[in-house]
């Protein structure tokens, strides 16, 4: 593959950004603020759109509803106005189901009908913002499930998920997709409804062709392979979209490649191969990232970045070799052509494409002096924020 084609192909990959990323996060055991950190919507969409102005490949970002909500008098059709103000558009609508009190004992999988009502009429809430917004996607993400056996009945439970989701899914747009991303624990400890990709994969297919699996990295048991997940629910035409984020022990929401880049390169392998050997499977790439100690933009930056390495490593697999030592059965040999791309220094390619659309050769080296962030930076200190409501992620 040639370099053009390579730089062509990062410059098409877009990376959208979670508002919920961009404000203060900690985790039971503490917080720890960040000055002049995200507080709100407007900000939020500030933050994002700076990591867009310094990466040229984020122009978009998911919103968390309530965590985000228009302040008083103001309507999503504004936050959308504003966002594109910015230079970004609202990307995936991401219900809350899991905050509220009365979703102590589930949502959509309650036992109570009164709660599964309000839950689905939440659902609904979101399919009209994604209409009001343009966005193309709903994000399911449930925190549903139970800690103890008998707690509930489980058969039960999944009766009320596969209903409550369909009234959602009919509530969305024509052109709209559900997402529906598991997760193997937590909160709950003994059984989570929507626990691995066949779970969410079998809810998808009672819901209909526009209800897709997303996959967040960091929802898996150890050692699982993701890459493999992947390529099947790719040639099942059911992947919808990621959560990148890293991890080395649970949920861990840490920067994208910090602790495993490899499997990042190989679910880019699958991503490029499930496709046309040439460009990454299109689906709605996303991060799903809770910064505690770290700077959120700068966090934000480094996972995008690290993102296109990835990417552009997997880009750099010769195909043609592959096959070739594939079909001839030479293990080593197939192994080594992976490890040659991984092992190659993309770093020159990353940063004349940044050049190419006008944005630094390092970005972050470009965020730690730029003038915007750093007068945004002092005046959230000083001046209270536009809305209230800056929603912790989880
Ligand atoms: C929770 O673990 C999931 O990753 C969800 O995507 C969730 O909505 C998001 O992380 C915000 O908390
Ligand atoms: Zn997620
Ligand atoms: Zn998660
Ligand atoms: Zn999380």
């Amino acid at each position: 593959m040639s370099q053009e084609q390579i730089r062509a192909a990062l410059r098409a990959l877009p990376i959208e950004l979670p508002s919920w990323g961009f404000a203060n996060a900690g985790t039971r055991f503490g917080a720890f603020p960040e000055p002049g950190v995200a507080r709100d919507i407007y900000e939020k969409i500030e933050d994002a759109a700076t990591v867009h102005r310094l990466t040229g490949v984020c122009p978009t970002v998911a919103v968390h509803i309530p965590w985000d909500l228009p302040p008083a008098g103001k309507t999503w059709a504004d936050i959308a106005e504003f966002a594109k103000s910015e230079g970004v558009a609202i990307g995936a609508i991401n219900p809350n189901l899991f905050q509220d009190h009365d979703y102590k004992l589930g949502s959509v999988c309650n036992p109570d009908p009164a709660i599964r009502k309000k839950a689905v009429a939440h659902l609904k809430e979101c399919a009209e913002i994604m209409k009001v917004t343009g966005s193309k996607l709903l994000s399911i993400w449930l925190a549903d499930g139970t800690n103890y056996p008998g707690q509930d009945d489980i058969k039960s439970r999944r009766q009320r998920l596969i209903d409550c989701l369909a009234e959602g899914y009919a509530a969305m747009p024509d052109d709209g997709e559900m997402l529906v991303e598991y997760k193997l624990f937590e909160p709950a400890f003994y059984h989570t409804d929507l626990a691995d990709w066949g779970t969410s994969f079998t809810v998808c297919q009672k819901l209909g062709e526009r209800a897709k699996v997303l996959v967040d990295t960091g929802h898996h048991g150890h050692y699982t392979n993701i890459e493999f997940i992947v390529a099947t629910l790719i040639a099942e035409g059911r992947l919808g979209g990621f959560h990148f984020n890293d991890r080395r022990y649970a949920d861990d929401d840490l920067i994208v490649g910090s602790a495993n880049p490899y499997a990042l390169f190989c679910i880019f392998h699958e991503l490029i191969n499930g496709n046309d050997g040439k460009t990454a499977f299109q689906t709605a790439y996303m991060l799903d990232q809770s910064h505690v100690v770290e700077k959120k933009i700068e966090a934000m930056v480094l996972s995008v970045l690290n993102v296109q390495t990835a990417y552009a490593k997997a880009l750099l697999v010769d195909r043609a070799a592959l096959a070739e030592m594939q079909v001839a059965g030479d293990v080593m040999g197939a192994h080594a052509i992976l490890r040659d791309a991984y092992e190659t220094d993309v770093r020159p390619i990353l940063a004349a494409t940044r050049e190419e659309i006008g944005r630094p050769a390092d970005p972050l080296k470009a965020l730690a002096t730029d003038a915007l962030v750093a007068e945004r930076r002092a005046r959230r200190q000083v001046e209270p924020a536009r809305a209230s409501g800056a929603g912790l992620g989880a």
